[in-house]
């Protein structure tokens, strides 16, 4: 059904230069007014041309209210991935963060799921959430097509700050999607890249949601969501114009109604999320995370779990790993040397946690090995500061590790030599390799040689 009114440019509040009223109307004006009136060919007309009667202040506030709680969620699961790596170490990236400097404190290492959790809900979220961004953005188009550019300082900045947040989102969503899917395409460092623009969106988004928010409230109050989700196609009607100008000024028929639209949206976030969720499950479900290649069952039996580089891909050979293998164990001054039969005849402590990859995906798996705070006993490292980790792997940023006294020292955390009862697999870090609770993934280095504990013991 088609608009039941025909409004006018000169009835829409919010464009005051085309209003018959304005002294000199009927004159050619000159200078900026003139500038009003004269749009670049590419852009004449082309608010009308956006005429779809769901555009408004509701439809717009609803996804943003989503976004609202949403991306903050999402934007604080990745600040704590970030100190989660141990930046006291230098090991975040990026390294020198100005300014920006977190509050910096030691990882827990319990739950033992808290990585698996934070990392996961990045991930998964910010997936999830990528519809309603582009719902949202479709909802307020013909914004970005708003002549003239620079109507007042404050519509400048305010337009600014929509460049800064739109092209910050999408920015996020770009290099987010393409680190997940291992797909190193730019020319930059992922880390360093997706850190600083997280920073920028959320400027713009403290801006927007400072100008914005009692606007959302309104039109979120304007339409009760259960009377306008009753609204069928047929009974759809344009939103009253809005000083903002989200209302088409020649509304067309309605194609879907409001509901239509969100469950549309809705529902695309929901397959994105189950097609994302099976790579934090364990059993069959992993198989459903189509979109994430990685995070996919490589095999079955005890070692039948997601391998994030193999060691083929690490150029670890049998030879490395064969009889000839030993771990060194240093402290300040001493040093002692064992070889697997020597590890084997240690105490052995089993524990049930998970590797949690920074690319989202994760698994819970049973773990055997010699507790790390029984190899730094050996070598009269009773209270480590913390620990320097080294693999046989020769170049590559995952080739080391450097744990804190807390990961060390917990009850859990081991030099595992199993993994469900047996042996490692060469891809999972045969024959040694580090596990501990909460730990990114990314540091629980496989292919062990050598673990230096630093720090003074206490008296
Ligand atoms: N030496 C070495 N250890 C490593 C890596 C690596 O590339 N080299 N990858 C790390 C990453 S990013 C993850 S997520 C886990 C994955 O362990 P898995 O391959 O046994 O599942 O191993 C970690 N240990
Ligand atoms: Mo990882």
């Amino acid at each position: 059904m088609s608009a039941d009114r025909t409004p006018s440019d000169g009835d829409r509040p919010g464009r005051p230069d085309a209003s018959p009223d304005r002294p000199g109307y009927g004159y050619p004006r000159r200078g900026w007014a003139a500038l009003a009136d004269h749009p670049p060919p590419g852009l004449r007309g082309v608010g009308e041309r956006w005429r779809s009667p769901l555009r408004g202040p509701w439809l717009t506030s609803v996804f943003g209210l989503v976004l609202l709680v949403g991306l903050p969620l999402v934007f604080l699961t990745g600040l704590l991935d970030y100190l989660a790596y141990g930046p006291q170490f230098g090991q975040a990236f990026p390294r020198d963060v100005g300014w920006l400097r977190l509050p910096q404190f030691d990882w827990p290492t319990r739950p033992s799921w808290l990585f698996r959790v934070t990392q996961g809900l990045h991930v998964a979220l910010g997936i999830t959430l990528v519809p309603v961004v582009l719902g949202k953005l479709w909802s307020v188009i013909p914004k970005l097509f708003d002549w003239p550019p620079a109507r007042s300082v404050a519509q400048v900045l305010e337009r600014l700050s929509l460049l800064l947040l739109v092209g910050g989102i999408l920015f996020e969503i770009a290099t987010g999607l393409l680190n997940i899917q291992y797909a190193y395409l730019f020319g930059f460092d992922f880390y360093t890249a997706h850190y600083f623009g997280a920073w920028v969106f959320v400027a713009a988004l403290v801006v927007h949601v400072a100008l914005r928010l009692s606007r959302l409230r309104t039109a979120l109050r304007s339409r009760p969501a259960r009377a306008e989700l009753a609204v069928p196609r047929a009974g759809t009607r344009p939103e009253r114009p809005d000083p903002d100008g989200l209302v088409a000024s020649h509304p067309g028929p309605a194609t879907v109604s409001r509901r239509g639209a969100l469950a549309l949206v809705g529902g695309l976030s929901l397959l994105l999320a189950g097609l994302t969720v099976g790579q934090s499950l364990d059993g069959s479900w992993r198989r459903s995370a189509l979109l994430l290649p990685r995070g996919r069952q490589p095999g079955t039996g005890p070692t039948g779990f997601p391998v994030n580089r193999t060691a083929a891909a690490a150029g670890v050979g049998a030879a490395d790993t064969g009889p000839d293998w030993r771990l060194t164990l240093r402290t300040e001054g001493r040093q002692a040397s064992l070889d697997l039969a020597a590890l084997l005849a240690m105490p052995q402590h089993t524990a049930r946690l998970p590797i949690a990859c920074v690319e989202g995906w994760s698994t819970l798996q049973t773990w055997t090995g010699v507790r790390l705070r029984d190899l730094a006993a050996l070598v009269g490292a009773d209270r480590p500061r913390s620990a320097h980790v080294r693999s046989l792997e020769k170049a590559g940023l995952f080739a080391q590790a450097t744990l804190q006294a807390n990961q060390v020292l917990d009850p859990d955390s081991l030099l595992a030599l199993a993994v469900n009862g047996a042996d490692l697999s060469p891809d999972h870090g045969y024959p040694a390799r580090v596990i501990v609770p909460a730990l990114p993934g990314v540091h629980c280095t496989k292919w062990v040689t050598e673990i230096e504990f630093r720090g003074r013991p206490h008296a």
